[in-house]
């Protein structure tokens, strides 16, 4: 375990900073090139752990994959091409990566099975297998296929209509990808707009996909055509520094090349709802993916209600919000994300805790959070429990505290940000 003393206490923010690319698109970028027909070089890909664990499984698959930092190759020979794991295929931490590769699996005529770490373990997979099984997959897994580790037999799969019960790109994104391979049409049904990164990959890769209102509907035996994919830079990682600037009197920073797919941007309506002073200038481009640089200063803010269509848009941002709501001028309240509790952490319960042992105050709902500000914070021993967002955001709380903040598992950043801590004390000027 790495333990790191963040001796950064109330020094502002100046200078840029591009952020790595985004993991959704990074993940995706790396299982499209792999099932279809040709090869596919990716700009920009996120070396984070998270999406390493995605080349990795591939390569168990028999793609050949070549990575060199961010620049990515993939050699595709369509999902005929993809051969039977000697071993178990090994995700590490990365939900994204288990829940999307079992709607690619269950329609591979081999059986295969996946697992992952501890925290891997304990999160949820009924929302896949269930609908995958309605598809006509064969998938078992521990306590009737909740949880780690999951086989995923040889099947037929046929379309289905689905209606999700939790608005979860994850969930969708498995049965498209399942509805790639099956017979006839596969209609996804969504209670809210979750982001919309394979839908955008389908016509990249020269595939179809209808939307119609919350409805994405598409049709199975599509061939897929390689391409290049250029990831921007993922906002959830921008978010870290976004708030951080707000925060720390003082700071004034331009991040670049940011994501800016409205499925991602609710961090942007929350820190203008707050009142915070920020500029975003898009890119001018026909990316398939928004992109744009973000000036932010700090300002001062004041408490809102976040909830409804909005939790999706930023469900992953949603701890270093609680942190930003510290800073805001009355109340916070964070509705509607009971999601949150099946994250790598339970992340009700370890915003709350963590950010209280730095004084916050802050209590837990049964789906979200109420945050009273405005608070001044204090410093002590925090842990990331092994949740690379908690990791993240409790570096950020620690510009403000007053006193030293020892962070236990800081390596845990690693899964999403590796130049985490270089790009913060590089904007700090340590
Ligand atoms: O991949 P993983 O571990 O699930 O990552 C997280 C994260 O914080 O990075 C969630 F813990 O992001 C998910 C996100 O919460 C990534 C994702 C995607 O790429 O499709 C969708 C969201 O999950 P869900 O369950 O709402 O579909």
């Amino acid at each position: 375990m790495s333990v790191k003393t963040l001796l950064i206490n109330r020094t502002s923010l100046e200078g840029q900073v591009q952020v790595p690319g985004d993991k959704s698109i990074s993940h995706r970028a790396v299982m499209f090139g792999s099932i279809a027909n040709g090869i596919t070089t990716i700009e920009n890909f996120l070396p984070g752990e998270d999406c390493l664990s995605t080349i990795s499984c591939f390569r168990q698959l028999g793609v050949d994959i070549v990575q060199n930092g961010s620049d990515v190759t993939v050699v595709g020979s369509g999902t005929e091409g993809l051969h039977q794991p000697e071993d178990t295929l090994y995700v590490g931490n990365s939900g994204t990566t288990i829940r999307l590769m079992m709607g690619i699996l269950s329609g591979l005529s081999f059986t295969s099975t996946l697992e992952g770490d501890e925290s891997i373990a304990k999160r949820p997979m009924t929302r896949v297998t269930l609908p995958l099984g309605k598809m006509g997959a064969s998938i078992i897994g521990r306590n009737n296929g909740e949880f780690t580790p999951l086989t995923v037999e040889d099947q037929k799969l046929h379309g289905i209509t689905y209606e999700l019960p939790v608005a979860s790109a994850q969930v969708k994104s498995a049965i498209l990808l399942a509805g790639l391979q099956a017979e006839g049409e596969t209609n996804v049904i969504e209670p809210v707009k979750t982001r919309d990164h394979t839908e955008r990959m389908i016509k990249q890769f020269g595939g179809e996909f209808v939307r119609e209102g919350d409805t994405v509907r598409i049709t199975g035996g599509q061939i897929l055509k390689g391409t290049h994919i250029n990831v921007p830079g993922d906002i959830s990682s921008a978010a870290f520094f976004l708030v951080a600037a707000a925060i720390v009197p003082g700071s004034d920073i331009i991040l670049r090349n940011v994501g800016l797919n409205p499925t991602r941007t609710g961090i942007i309506d929350v820190l203008k709802a707050m009142g915070a002073d920020l500029v975003i200038e898009p890119y001018d481009s026909e990316s398939a993916e928004p992109a744009g640089d973000i000036r932010i200063k700090y300002s001062k803010l004041k408490g809102i209600i976040v909830e409804g269509d909005l939790i999706p848009r930023l469900i992953d941002e949603i701890p270093v919000i609680a942190l930003l709501a510290t800073q805001a001028q009355g109340n916070t309240v964070i509705k509607d994300a009971s999601e949150l509790k099946v994250k790598e952490t339970n992340r009700i319960d370890t915003v709350v805790n963590e950010l209280k042992k730095l004084g916050a105050n802050i209590e837990a709902t049964d789906d979200g959070m109420i945050i009273h500000g405005q608070q001044s914070l204090d410093g002590g021993t925090v842990s990331a429990h092994g949740d690379h967002r908690i990791g993240m955001m409790l570096s950020i709380a620690a510009l403000l505290c007053k006193k030293d903040v020892r962070l236990e598992q800081s390596e845990a950043v690693a899964v999403s940000y590796p130049g985490f801590f270089d790009d913060l004390y590089s904007l700090v000027g340590k």
